[in-house]
């Protein structure tokens, strides 16, 4: 006879989903603060010529003051440009130089007319057919993947009681491999344990 495993309690589940309906309920329109209505070139854009400058406009006006608008390339280094000018609720850069092929990365803050501040980014992609490529960066230390974990499966195996028989390489093998997979079940017990 074997013992019928507990189906995960359903309240658990119920909540989860409380949850998340919650986070995707929109937060108050509240008194309509001021965010990003157009960019020039278009986010995630493929020009097939570099652009000469960049342009975002905002539902509010904008203050020149704290108007801040960077462009960098797929290095993370900053492109030289002009200092933003601002026109009502439009910022424009020019750009100094002509862009390589490659990925950009348009950064702003702005502050608007009722004092909050507004950042973001976006990206854009040069991919001029006659154009220069960018020295391709060398690739940004990531953060470490997280190592896989043990698949469940691994914990519905038996209880290892074997052993035995002649000890050659191929057993050695196979018994560090079993050891691998029960360090993962018992981790991964472990952590079911601590989630509950
Ligand atoms: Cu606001």
């Amino acid at each position: 006879m074997r013992t019928s495993t507990r189906p995960r309690p359903a309240g658990f589940l119920a909540a989860v989903l409380t949850a998340a309906a919650l986070l995707l309920v929109p937060a108050s329109p509240a008194a309509a603060h001021n965010s990003l209505k157009a960019t020039t070139p278009a986010k995630d854009a493929e020009l097939d010529a570099a652009p000469t400058e960049i342009t975002l406009e905002f539902l509010q006006r904008l203050d020149p003051a704290f108007t801040t608008i960077i462009l960098s390339d797929a290095a993370e280094q900053k492109v030289p440009t002009s200092e933003p000018v601002v026109t009502g609720t439009k910022g424009t850069i020019g750009i100094e130089g002509t862009l390589a092929n490659g990925t950009y990365t348009v950064a702003y803050r702005v502050v608007s007319a009722d004092g909050h501040p507004v950042q973001g980014s976006y990206a854009f992609t040069v991919a001029d057919p006659a154009g220069t490529e960018a020295p391709v960066p060398s690739p940004p230390a990531t953060t470490p993947t997280e190592p896989a974990l043990a698949s469940p499966a691994a914990a519905t195996g038996d209880d290892g009681g074997g052993g035995g028989g002649g000890i050659g390489a191929p057993a050695v093998v196979g018994g560090g491999i079993l050891l691998v997979l029960i360090a993962g079940a018992l981790v991964l017990l472990r952590r079911r344990r601590g989630t509950t």
